[in-house]
């Protein structure tokens, strides 16, 4: 038997932060979150089911991953198997596509990829909502790379899994896009899985960041309704530097920003200051993303010219949600 399941997903990148479990086996948030997908980092996967394998097997960028990196896979696809009630063992290969200065190959895309092409191999017929909570015990971000525009994740109730899950608040069609300042290409030296735990258990800090990103994130929909760009940018701007600021109350601190994030902040606000309406947000690493109009892409990517080579700064339009991939 070899059933195959082709399946692409975009990765996305939140406006409103997650960072925190309330359940760490169940990935379940402490705070709804809600990102932007973006159309310029995706990842192909596909899920080849059988029967003569006697373990999964995972390919990455046409590489074969170690046990480490294949025992989250097999992990992650038991959830199909047992839904599925068929313990076949798959071939998982996985093409990442992220221009390589970006350094931001993601779990997110990973594993909402991974989640759609596993659906397709065990014709489960998943809706979306369902697989964004399977792809939720992969990766948190995965959760909200199933759908396009702009997402949000609902935290849910309790230890429900099936409560937590992605559901599209627009398609975001008004004139949305992200430059992207690459400043270091270097993999994150502490993960976010153990920089958020870190942050939850250690940071004084810690309930004010939930109270905030709670209020950030009726403040921001409303700004979505009214498709109000300068607002939605604010409130982004200021959740991301709580998340930072959340994170350096921890115990050791922790800090991912390097010297060029700063210089970068400082001429995005320069830009801002001369007219041209942009927003920083910044992840578990140095680079900085830029929220911005597309029609004023060209203008702001001239200016940071001024401060950045060529090749750190990439520019996305919004992605769709997951896709099927027959060829
Ligand atoms: C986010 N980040 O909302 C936040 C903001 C980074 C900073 O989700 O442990 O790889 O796999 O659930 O999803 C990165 O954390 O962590 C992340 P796990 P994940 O996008």
């Amino acid at each position: 038997m070899k059933n195959i399941g082709r399946c692409r997903a975009h990765t996305n990148i939140a406006l409103i932060k997650y960072w925190g479990k309330r359940n760490n086996e169940l990935f379940l948030p402490m705070n709804s979150s809600l990102s932007l997908t973006l159309d310029a980092f995706y990842t192909d996967t596909s899920v080849t089911l059988d029967d003569t394998l006697t373990e999964d097997v995972f390919y990455l960028n046409g590489i074969k991953q170690d046990k480490t990196e294949t025992t989250k896979i097999n992990r992650f696809l038991n959830l199909f198997r047992e839904t599925a009630k068929d313990n076949t063992f798959a071939k998982v290969e996985s093409y990442n596509h992220v221009p390589t200065a970006a350094g931001l190959a993601s779990s997110a895309s990973a594993f909402a990829a991974l989640a759609g092409a596993a659906n397709s191999a065990w014709k489960l017929n998943l809706d979306k909502q369902t697989l964004s909570t399977y792809a939720r015990q992969g990766s948190g971000s995965s959760t909200r790379s199933i759908y396009g525009g702009l997402v949000e994740w609902n935290m849910g109730e309790g230890n429900l899994s099936e409560t937590s899950h992605a559901i599209e608040v627009d398609d975001a069609s008004w004139d949305l896009g992200m430059i992207i300042i690459a400043i270091n290409k270097q993999q994150k030296k502490l993960s976010s899985r153990v920089g958020m735990k870190q942050t939850v258990d250690t940071s004084p800090f810690y309930p004010v960041w939930v109270t905030e990103a709670k209020k950030d994130l009726i403040d921001i929909k409303q700004a979505i309704n009214e498709k109000d760009f300068i607002r939605l940018g604010e409130i982004t701007e200021s959740n991301g530097m709580k998340m930072h600021a959340t994170m350096l109350g921890a115990t050791p601190p922790i800090s991912y920003w390097e010297p060029d994030s700063v210089k970068a902040i400082n001429k995005v606000k320069e830009i801002r200051n001369n007219g041209i309406p942009c927003y920083v947000t910044m992840d578990a690493g140095p680079n900085v993303k830029v929220l911005c109009r597309q029609s004023q892409m060209s203008d702001i990517l001239n200016k940071l010219e001024e401060s950045f080579t060529n090749d750190q700064l990439i520019c996305s339009k919004v992605g769709e949600g997951i896709r099927e991939l027959t060829d």
